[in-house]
This record gives C-alpha cells, sequence and structure tokens, in this order.
C-alpha cells in the first residue's frame, strides 16, 4: 500500500462514465492478530467512509475500509488510518473536574452533575430564567445525541440559545438548500461523480478535506472520457492544479464571479427556458441582476482574467451533466449564502439537478453536521421544521406531550456569534459547551478567552481532553467517543451510518448521550401529564424516538432501523415504507420543497438578513418551484488598506482535523505538519524581505501570531494560514501566539450568521532568518 502520509491519495482505480466506482480496500493496523472487527464510520469529516474498528485485548489498534459501502467502496482517508490512535492517548479526561478555588480538581459524578443542576435550577427559578441558558454544541456527536439535547433545550428549558459549531461550518449550506429549494436535504449523491460530466469545485479543496470524494474524482479523470474540471480557489491546492481552469479569486469576491459566469449562460443560450419556466421563480430579476456582471468587470473585480472566465462559462454551460460542489471559500467567505445561491441558480437555469450526474452538493464539513441540523441541536426545530409556521410548532408540542408556548418560536432561534454575545453582556449566565473547542476556532480569540473567563458566566465543557476551552470552564465532563459509544450519523449526500460500540471508554468517561441523559433526569423534566419528558434510556430507542419526530419531513428516517444498518452499506435518507433502501437523489420530479405548509423557512433579503414574513411568502405562491435569487455584490466588510495591504484567507491541511484534539495525537499525522505555517506568493514575500522558512509575524485589528513563512503559489494579495495550532501542546511560558483566530474577524453573513473566517485585511513582517 503507497504510504498514505506521502501520498494521501493512494493508488487509483480509473473507471468510465455510467460504470461502478472499483473498491479498493485501505488498511491500517497495529498488531497481529486482530479479535474481532466492529461496524463504524469515519468522524474525521463529512465523507462518511464506512469502516471496521479493529480490536484487541479490548483495545482499537486499527482500521480498514469497508468495501460493500456505497460512500468508500473500502477507501480511508489518511487522517482514518492513523487518527484512532488519540482514542488511546494516555492524556483522556477519565474523571469530571470542577473549578475550586480558581483550579480544576477532580472529582466525581454526583459532585459535577449536582453542581451542573444547582446552578439550572437556581436560573430557571426567576420568570424567563431560561434566557440564561446557552447550549453551544457540535457537528461530532452522533444523532441520538442531538436530539436528545435538543428536547431537553426546546422542551424541557425552553430556550432559544441552542447552536452548534455547524454554525461555523455549515449554517450557509444550510440557508442555501433552504432559500433555494424550500428545505435543507443535499438534492444531490456521490454517485453523480460516476455519471457526470463536469465537476465545478466552489470554494472546495476536496483533495485534502474529503480526501476519498477525491480518489473518486481522480479515478473518473484517470478513465475513459473523464469528466472537466473547474475550480474556483485563490490559492494553487491540488485541485486547482488537476483542474481544466482554475479560477484564484481574490478572496471575497465569489458572488461577482458567479453572476459573471450566469451572465453567460444566459447570453450564450446555454440555458433550459423550458425548466425554468415550468420549475423556477424569479427568472426576469435574475436575469436583470447579472446582467450588471459583463466579463469584463468580473474579471477586475476578481482579478482574474477576463479568457479565464470565459473559459469556466464554457465549461459548466457545454456541460450535459454538472456536478457542483460548494464549501467554505464561499460558505465562510463573504456574502455566503447568496454566493452559495447563485451557484444553485447555476443549476435551475441549466436543469441541472435531480439526475444521474446533475447534482449539486452543498457540502457539510463535520462528520455529523447532518444530523446536527436535522434534530435541531442548532436551533433549527428538529425535522427541518419552520419556528415560524404554527402548525409545525403544533405537531411539535403534540409528539412531546409539552405546551406549545414552552417550544421557543417567537422568533429565529439565536445563532452562535449571538449566543457568545449575550454570554458577553451577561444575560446568558450558563454555557454549556459540547464537542468542540471554540477557545481555537471562534473568531478574534482574545474576545472569547474574555467570556469564557468571566466570574459570573458558568461555563461546562463535555470533551475528551483539557483542551483550551476546557481549561476555562468551571465543570468538565469527560466524554466517551467514537469507538466507546454506540449511534448513527449521517455524511453531505444523506447516507446513514451506525457506529457500533468497540471498546469500553477509558475511566470514568461517559458517552455524549448518558450525559445528557443523566442532565435531564436529574432536572426532573416532565411532559404535560407529569411523564418523564424523555422517555428514551439508551441510543436504539432514542433512535426510534427521533424517527417519529422525522416521519413526513424531508428527513425521514421511519424505514431505517440499527438491524438494518447493520452489515452492508450506510442507507440515504428519505427512507420509509415506499422507498426502503433509500433514496439516492432528491428533487427528481422538479417538485421542490418550497410549499407554504411544508417548507423550513419564509425566506429572507440574502443582501440584509430581512426575514419575510408567512404572507409575503404565501403570495409568491411557489408551488413547488424553486426560487432563482439574485443578488449584487458588495465587497467585504474588511478590505486591504494601507496599514493592513494584505488578505488573510485561512484553512486546512490534509494531515489535521480542526484544534488538531485529536490528529495531534496521532504520530504520524503530527510528525507530517508539526507547526503552523503562513504561505505567500512570492512577489508579497520579496516585497517584505521574506523567504522561505523565515519567521513571520502577522497582525490584524484584533491580534497577531507568529509562523514560519512558505512561499507558494498562493494568489499575489492574499495569504494563507491553516488554523488547526492552538496552545494545549505548548507549555503555558511558550505560547506564542500562533492560532489563525488571534486575527480573524467577529462579523458574520447576514442570512446563514456563519461567521467570514476567509477574510480579514493583515500585514506581514519578518522576525526572524530560517532555523
Ligand atoms: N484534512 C481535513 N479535512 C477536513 C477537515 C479538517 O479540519 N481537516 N474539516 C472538515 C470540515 S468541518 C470542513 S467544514 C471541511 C472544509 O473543507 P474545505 O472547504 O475544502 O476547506 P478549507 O480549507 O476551509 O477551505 C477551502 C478552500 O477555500 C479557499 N478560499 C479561501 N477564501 C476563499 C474565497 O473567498 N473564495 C473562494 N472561492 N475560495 C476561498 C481556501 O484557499 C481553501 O483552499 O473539511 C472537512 N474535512
Ligand atoms: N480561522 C478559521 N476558523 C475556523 C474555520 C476555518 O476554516 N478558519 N473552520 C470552522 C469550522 S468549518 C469548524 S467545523 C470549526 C471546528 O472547530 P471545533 O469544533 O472547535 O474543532 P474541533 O477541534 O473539532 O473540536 C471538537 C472538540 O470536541 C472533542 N470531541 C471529539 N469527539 C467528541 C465526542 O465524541 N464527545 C465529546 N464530548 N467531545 C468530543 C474534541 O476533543 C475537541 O475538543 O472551526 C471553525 N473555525
Ligand atoms: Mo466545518
Amino acid at each position: 500500500m503507497a504510504d498514505r502520509i506521502v501520498d494521501p491519495w493512494g493508488d487509483r482505480t480509473p473507471y468510465g462514465p455510467d460504470e461502478q466506482w472499483p473498491s479498493r480496500v485501505d488498511e491500517h493496523v497495529e498488531a497481529q492478530d486482530v479479535d474481532r472487527w466492529v461496524q463504524s464510520a469515519s468522524i474525521l469529516h463529512s465523507n462518511g467512509d464506512a469502516m471496521d474498528i479493529a480490536v484487541k485485548d479490548g483495545r482499537i489498534v486499527g482500521v480498514r475500509g469497508r468495501a460493500a459501502d456505497r460512500v468508500n467502496r473500502g477507501r480511508l482517508d489518511p487522517k482514518d488510518l492513523y487518527g484512532w490512535q488519540a482514542n488511546t492517548s494516555p492524556d483522556r479526561l477519565t474523571r469530571p473536574l470542577v473549578r475550586q478555588d480558581g483550579r480544576l480538581t477532580e472529582t466525581d459524578w454526583d459532585t459535577a452533575m449536582d453542581r451542573i443542576v444547582a446552578r439550572s435550577r437556581e436560573l430557571l427559578r426567576g420568570p424567563g430564567g431560561w434566557g440564561h441558558f446557552g447550549f453551544y454544541t457540535s457537528g461530532q456527536l452522533f444523532l441520538e445525541d442531538y436530539y436528545t439535547l435538543g428536547v431537553i433545550g426546546k422542551a424541557g428549558i425552553g430556550t432559544p440559545h441552542m447552536d452548534g459549531n455547524t454554525r461555523l461550518c455549515t449554517a450557509t449550506s444550510a440557508a442555501a438548500l433552504k432559500a433555494s429549494f424550500g428545505a435543507d436535504g443535499q438534492p444531490g449523491s456521490y454517485a453523480d461523480v460516476d455519471h457526470c460530466d463536469a465537476i465545478a469545485l466552489w470554494g472546495h479543496n476536496v483533495a485534502e478535506t474529503q480526501t476519498v470524494l477525491w480518489m473518486r474524482m481522480l479515478d473518473r479523470r484517470h478513465g475513459p472520457n473523464p469528466p472537466a474540471m473547474l475550480a474556483v480557489d485563490p490559492r494553487t491546492t491540488p485541485v486547482a492544479r488537476e483542474a481544466d481552469v482554475h479560477l484564484a479569486v481574490r478572496a471575497g469576491t465569489n458572488l461577482a464571479l458567479v453572476n459573471g459566469l450566469l451572465r453567460e449562460l444566459l447570453h450564450r443560450g446555454w440555458y433550459d427556458q423550458a425548466y425554468v419556466d415550468a420549475h423556477t421563480l424569479g427568472f426576469e430579476e435574475l436575469q436583470k441582476t447579472v446582467d450588471a456582471y459583463p466579463v469584463r468587470r468580473v474579471a477586475e473585480i476578481c482579478d482574474v482574467k477576463a479568457a479565464d472566465v470565459e473559459r469556466a462559462a464554457e465549461l459548466l454551460g457545454t456541460s450535459q451533466r454538472l456536478l457542483s460542489t460548494v464549501l467554505q471559500g464561499f460558505y465562510q467567505s463573504n456574502q455566503a449564502t447568496a454566493a452559495a445561491c447563485a451557484v444553485n441558480n447555476i443549476h435551475l437555469v441549466r436543469g441541472m439537478i435531480g439526475r444521474p450526474g446533475a447534482g449539486i452538493l452543498q457540502m457539510n464539513g463535520q462528520p455529523t453536521a447532518e444530523n446536527t441540523r436535522e434534530a435541531g441541536a442548532d436551533g433549527d426545530l428538529p425535522g427541518f421544521r419552520n419556528w415560524d409556521n404554527p402548525e409545525h410548532i403544533r405537531e411539535l408540542a403534540e409528539l412531546w406531550n409539552v405546551d406549545e408556548a414552552t417550544i421557543p418560536h417567537w422568533s429565529p432561534p439565536t445563532h452562535a456569534m449571538q449566543i457568545w454575545r449575550y454570554a458577553e453582556q451577561g444575560s446568558i449566565k450558563l454555557l454549556w459547551i459540547s464537542a468542540t473547542n471554540p477557545a481555537v476556532s471562534l473568531p478574534e480569540l482574545a474576545r472569547i478567552r474574555r467570556i469564557l473567563a468571566k466570574e459570573d458566566l458558568f461555563v461546562v465543557v463535555q470533551d475528551l481532553f483539557l483542551t483550551e476551552t476546557a481549561e476555562l470552564a468551571d465543570v468538565v465532563l469527560p466524554a466517551a467517543t467514537w469507538g466507546e459509544k454506540l449511534g448513527t450519523f449521517t455524511n453531505a449526500d444523506r447516507t446513514v451510518h451506525l457506529s457500533e460500540k468497540a471498546v469500553d471508554p477509558p475511566g470514568e468517561a461517559r458517552a455524549d448521550l448518558d450525559i445528557f441523559l443523566d442532565y435531564a433526569r436529574r432536572m426532573d423534566f416532565r411532559d404535560r401529564d407529569g411523564a418523564p419528558l424523555i422517555g428514551w434510556t439508551g441510543p436504539e430507542e432514542a433512535f426510534e424516538a427521533w424517527k417519529r419526530c422525522s416521519a413526513g419531513r424531508p428527513c425521514d428516517y421511519t424505514g431505517l432501523t440499527y438491524d438494518k444498518l447493520r452489515g452492508g452499506s450506510g442507507i440515504q435518507w428519505p427512507c420509509t415504507t415506499d422507498a426502503p433502501e433509500g433514496t439516492e437523489r432528491l428533487y427528481t420530479d422538479a417538485t421542490f420543497a418550497t410549499d407554504p405548509d411544508y417548507c423550513e423557512t419564509y425566506g429572507h433579503d440574502l443582501t440584509t438578513g430581512a426575514e419575510f414574513t408567512a404572507d409575503d411568502y404565501r403570495a409568491k405562491e411557489p408551488g413547488g418551484r424553486a426560487f432563482l435569487h439574485a443578488t449584487d455584490y458588495q465587497p467585504s466588510p474588511e478590505v486591504p488598506d494601507d496599514e493592513y495591504p494584505l488578505l488573510l484567507t485561512t484553512g486546512r491541511t490534509v494531515y489535521h482535523f480542526h484544534t488538531r484534539t485529536k490528529t495531534a495525537r496521532a504520530p504520524q499525522l503530527d510528525a507530517a505538519a508539526p507547526d503552523v505555517w503562513v504561505e505567500l506568493h512570492p512577489e508579497d514575500a520579496a516585497r517584505a524581505g521574506i523567504e522561505e522558512g523565515d519567521l513571520v509575524g502577522v497582525a490584524s485589528r484584533r491580534g497577531g501570531i507568529e509562523a514560519r513563512a512558505r512561499i507558494t503559489g498562493i494568489r499575489p494579495g492574499v495569504i494563507f494560514v491553516p488554523f488547526h495550532y492552538g496552545y494545549f501542546d505548548v507549555s503555558p511560558e511558550d505560547r506564542t501566539p500562533r492560532a489563525a483566530n488571534e486575527l480573524t474577524l467577529t462579523a458574520w453573513d447576514p442570512v446563514s450568521k456563519q461567521p467570514l473566517f476567509k477574510v480579514a485585511a493583515v500585514r506581514v513582517a519578518k522576525l526572524a532568518g530560517r532555523e
């Protein structure tokens, strides 16, 4: 087998259009004679690669891909091959901690939970007590955990202040799907890679972030009749190098580009008038808006060659089966929702949705982000219900047997950035953080650390390790994780996988579901008839309860059971008695989820974020048609000036996952990328007298970091810093600032409320020569 650190994608298995992707089983096991293999799927990205966990003497000793699975046919990502070693790391949290005289001290579960419950009861006592609670969760727990947390928050406490780090991740995916098609839910399927004749990657470095999906794309590119490829990314990523057309746009100008591409498609007749007339709304407005984006103007705004924009339009316009994927280069950049909807527009005007090869993947990032959204742990209502639709509230009240008034629905759910603002201002007094590390991952870290350290904010952190965030908590709960607990999760193309428990968690660590259930029991949440609000005691019962909640909604799970998910491949929702094997693609009959009684949102103005009312929405009479949204380009809230002349963008490397709590504990991955760096274009580097390997200071209006220089093919005027590097593995006295989020700004998209991690104005200076 190839060295997957040196060659992350391994050997090619080429195939042609409409053929089945060949299987290739990847494996890394660090023991002889494995006792047993236990079924699971990847937890280190959103691709949903199915794998078996190797167990020997009660310990995880390796993994191998599952050849029968529709998602990966046996292949695994480098992070998955090695990342499981974090489970066995000696510095796992094994006992709860509570803050005692200013220091975190080990204690037992009763003491830790009693502290949380005492504080909760005290806060709930007054009127509007729910307003003091904030829950900030993850895209890395399991479906059963989220649904339980959602019921606790919405029907137990009744707070609208719930969100996940999914807000930082794929809030824009959800927002764009709702805005264009009426509800969240991925239209496309990974199998579209097998059938397409063109692939457009919009701000998505899929080669490093969903390596197995990239293997599938590469295998098509190496087979007969390969698909054409377009990459839109300011950096020369592996995707950009492979693509036939690479548009290295100036960060923050995506919408201008896509508007220009749409104009070309319309002007050159590369669209499907019959589809537009029958299945969409808003075409004339769109035509008018994009007409202001001739190629020359777009080339100027985005700083790319006009001829390349024309080539990109031709690639898109002449394809017969176009697959688009969209991710953080759009979602975390300027005008995120409008730009993501503009990609949906391309597919709608070309009628390229809902058939093999013609698909949209508004991607997820985290392994279980889909479940956070569908189960309502991100503040949205479970089952993609509409907070503004009284009938949807009634359904939930009936299901949970609680008063409608308990379920927060008087305004949109509070988004994460606003939750942090309330904590800063002091109205949120209890913040429960599960499976996320905001002290490294949120923008403007100095501010986040200040909030976490506030005396009047009671912070609960539920994690595997003593992270930068846990260090500042009042109570730390040691959690069990993947391989140590049972549950399900759903990937970016709606494939549901079961993940079995392979080994026991270390020490007294507990499964997240058990922690939430314990809290509910101790709080004694009751329904309208005085029965326990939460009637389930384990994962499978929680799954069955969730199935009832999902019935009749776009994410219908009623045809799935744990047993059905055992043995073979993962299965795509909706899965019902009518579609017992799941559903490959949504909107195959071009009927979209826009009916006013069914849709998840009544929509927003994409420029200002202003909400439309039910009456506004009904007046449009969508009748199952999709919305074409027309929005003008506006520059980013922070653009370079004399003082901060460069644009900072941030992102990922193939070797690390987020704040590295798992990947830095896997020796192969840690060694491959041990410390932070900054990528600069040769001209920008020369201007500052910086050479390869020099120590560079990067400063913004919020703070500064130090990083080693890499001179790369990034576009001029833009620099890149990976956001993985925090401080947990550096001793307190050596904590030189190095987290990219010391630099980023507190600003978000008006519709999805996703923070703008991809654009900030900075300056650079050489601090020292290479080591
Ligand atoms: N190895 C690895 N894989 C991961 C993860 C990880 O941490 N490590 N995390 C997972 C998660 S949660 C997520 S969300 C995904 C993210 O997956 P991606 O979105 O692919 O990753 P990023 O590196 O954040 O951003 C993608 C690209 O956006 C480009 N970009 C920056 N600014 C702009 C812009 O203004 N316009 C355009 N068009 N492009 C821009 C960057 O140069 C970068 O190459 O990855 C998932 N997979
Ligand atoms: N500058 C910049 N910032 C970014 C981004 C960017 O591109 N640029 N990307 C953003 C995106 S897309 C994302 S998704 C976020 C990610 O940001 P975070 O969510 O903060 O990153 P992680 O390191 O994945 O944190 C997950 C935490 O959960 C813990 N954990 C893992 N498994 C379990 C479990 O089973 N149970 C419990 N209780 N805990 C568990 C881990 O130890 C870890 O501490 O970062 C965002 N921040
Ligand atoms: Mo993410």
